[in-house]
């Protein structure tokens, strides 16, 4: 079954810990048996999100005062006390919701499975629960359970259905986890809030609402790993089906969740989830306008499937129960290029091809996908390391023949007569013989005068001394956390950062140095080395990294370079002579000179 052999040991030790280290090391399917009914799971790749609760009527305002963290967390943020938030709900009345509308939606931007919050943090349920009255029948004007026609609507179209729960968390209880602003953390009986709370509601969860694809756990505390064996066997029984996310905790869990907004660098093996909210808050939040574009959604979609994993994205229905405009306008533009593209999406496994600079690759037996992101100024497509023999290759829209030649390994595709329609990625399919070959994870990065710029991301640095390559998490002010692989810890010049690179037209190149750099590191020389160059440069301020604030980068232009005859050079990054940690590099930036 398993075709491809991929390197996972550097995703595993570097990015198994989810963000902000609130999850725990991940047991990787490698060693642990999959859940039976994963395989809908590994085919669906696209999911919808929905964060919906009371902190969506208050849309990131309480008593005047607007918050800039995401929007769930008003109820912390702002320490409002739980009498006081038990109020809202008396003015919850979200009379614009309507099941079959948002289900459509969903089926229109073409997800597969669809979790909504069932219970955040704040601990108000949005459905029918008789553990508490703090519930949408039972606490608000609208006195009904939006969860059973939701349920309904989406299986009806054949969406697998979750619930999101919080089942650590919950602000609203005694002893619940993490409100502090109201009760006293250390004389918390959290045992007792989950055998009188959590596990009762999600044993309601797991009845009343048919079968559930997908039980969503979210920052696990406050058992050990027996206890949270013992809750998951005690769930399983009331739905064996039903797939488990890894933020259960302590390792366990039926598939891997990456951080908050965090895709992995390179292709995972084993069933595994990217999460993003469509803007920067998961609750809505009236003045949050940074909406990705379609164009955005399905890079970011094409790129985690070339990775082997699903995306599930976030939308934050308003108080009154409407979706936001551009998350309508642009989930449903998704859905076109799926209904168009999906074939490559899909039921794909990881592309064996790593990252070049027109886009990613995605793969099923016999048929490799190129997702050409940005299109080639000579429309010649470069895919190398191609063992196979290839039998035919044509545009997956429209099914047009392209012309192809192989030079050795060197697949060169001509797509000159693909319309140039406004597309974000024009698929490609590449059919060939035999067994697909292993994604090489050494080979050099392409680089070519046909494109604009052409990255060299910090992952494909070999470092030497104490330099490494490592995931840095930090948040903006919204909350959302943004996570960049940089090679950090350069101090000396033995803590070098290599990089291989096959450079494919002659000509000059424009070379610039993506980094970030905090006071502290500011003015230091360092040299960057190619061929039988070297150049000398002087850091620039960008910013500290603190993982409450946006991490900075800067494109600083470092080095002209002339290309006389292509092949593969080495760029070597190094500080010049002892001091503060260099900087931290996220890539190299090659720009073809015209
Ligand atoms: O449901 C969404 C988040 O609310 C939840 N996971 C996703 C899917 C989540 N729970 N905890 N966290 C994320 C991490 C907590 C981050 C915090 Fe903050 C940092 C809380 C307080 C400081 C972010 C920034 C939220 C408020 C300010």
């Amino acid at each position: 079954m398993k075709r491809i052999l991929f390197i996972v040991c550097f995703a595993v030790t570097c990015f198994a810990t989810g963000a902000q280290g609130m999850e725990e090391m991940w047991d990787s399917t490698a060693s642990k048996k999959e859940h039976p009914d994963i395989q809908w799971f590994k085919d669906a790749k696209f999911g919808l999100f929905i964060h919906w609760g009371l902190y969506s009527k208050l849309a990131g305002t309480w008593q005047g005062k607007n918050y800039y963290g995401s929007g769930e967390w008003i109820m912390n943020q702002a320490k409002i006390p739980v009498r006081e938030y038990e109020q809202v709900a008396a003015t919850f009345n979200p009379v614009n919701f309507n099941a079959d509308e948002w289900a459509q939606l969903a089926k229109d931007a073409g997800v597969k499975y669809m979790v909504i919050t069932a219970k955040h943090h704040e601990g108000f349920s949005m459905f029918d629960s008789k553990v508490t009255h703090f519930d949408i029948v039972d606490a608000t004007p609208y006195k009904k359970d939006p969860m059973k026609a939701l349920s309904e609507a989406a299986r009806k179209r054949g969406i697998q259905f979750g619930f999101y729960y919080s089942q650590f968390q919950d602000w609203h209880e005694p002893n619940g986890g993490r409100n502090t602003w109201d009760f006293d953390e250390s004389k918390k009986d959290y045992q007792q809030y989950y055998r009188e709370k959590a596990i009762p509601q999600l044993k309601e969860l797991l009845t009343n609402y048919g079968p559930l694809g997908i039980v969503w756990f979210d920052t696990p505390g406050g058992m050990t790993k027996e206890q949270t064996q013992r809750f998951i066997n005690e769930l399983r029984k009331l739905q064996p089906k039903s797939l488990f996310s890894s933020r259960v905790g302590q390792g366990l869990g039926d598939y891997k969740d990456f951080g908050d907004s965090e895709v992995p660098p390179v292709p995972i093996a084993g069933a595994w989830e990217s999460i993003y909210t469509h803007n920067d808050s998961w609750g809505y939040i009236a003045h949050d306008m940074n909406f990705k574009s379609s164009d955005e959604i399905i890079k970011l979609l094409a790129n985690v499937a070339s990775k082997g994993g699903n995306l599930m994205l976030n939308v934050g229905p308003d108080g009154l129960g409407n979706i936001p405009y551009y998350s309508v306008k642009y989930l449903k533009a998704t859905g076109e290029w799926l209904k168009r593209n999906g074939e490559s999406i899909y039921a794909s496994t990881a592309g064996f091809i790593p990252a070049q600079p027109w886009g990613v690759t995605t793969a099923k037996p016999g048929r490799l996908f190129l997702q050409v992101l940005n299109r080639p100024a000579n429309d010649t497509v470069l895919v190398p390391g191609f063992i196979n023999t290839v039998s035919k290759v044509y545009a997956l829209d429209g099914k047009m023949r392209l012309p192809f030649v192989k030079k050795g390994t060197d697949l060169y595709v001509n797509m000159a007569t693909v319309k140039n329609v406004h597309c974000p990625s024009t698929v490609l399919v590449v059919e060939y013989k035999g067994a697909a070959s292993a994604y090489n994870a050494t080979a050099p990065v392409t680089v070519s005068a046909a494109f604009e710029n052409n990255m060299i991301d910090a992952i494909f640095a070999k470092t030497n001394g104490n330099a490494k390559v490592q995931s840095l998490t930090y948040s903006h002010y919204f909350g959302d956390w943004k996570h960049t692989t940089c090679v950090t810890d350069m101090l000396d010049p033995g803590d070098a950062a290599g990089f291989a690179v096959r450079i494919t037209d002659p000509g000059d190149y424009k070379l610039l140095l993506e980094y970030a750099c905090p006071q502290e590191s500011a003015n230091q020389e360092g040299s960057l080395e190619i061929g039988d160059k070297t150049f000398l440069f002087r850091t620039l301020r960008t910013s500290e990294y603190d993982h409450k604030a946006p991490l900075l980068f800067i494109k600083h232009p470092v080095a002209i370079f002339t290309v006389a005859k292509p092949g593969i050079y080495r760029i070597v990054v190094k500080p010049f002579k002892q001091g503060k940690e260099l900087f931290k590099l996220k890539s190299i930036i090659v720009e073809p000179i015209k």
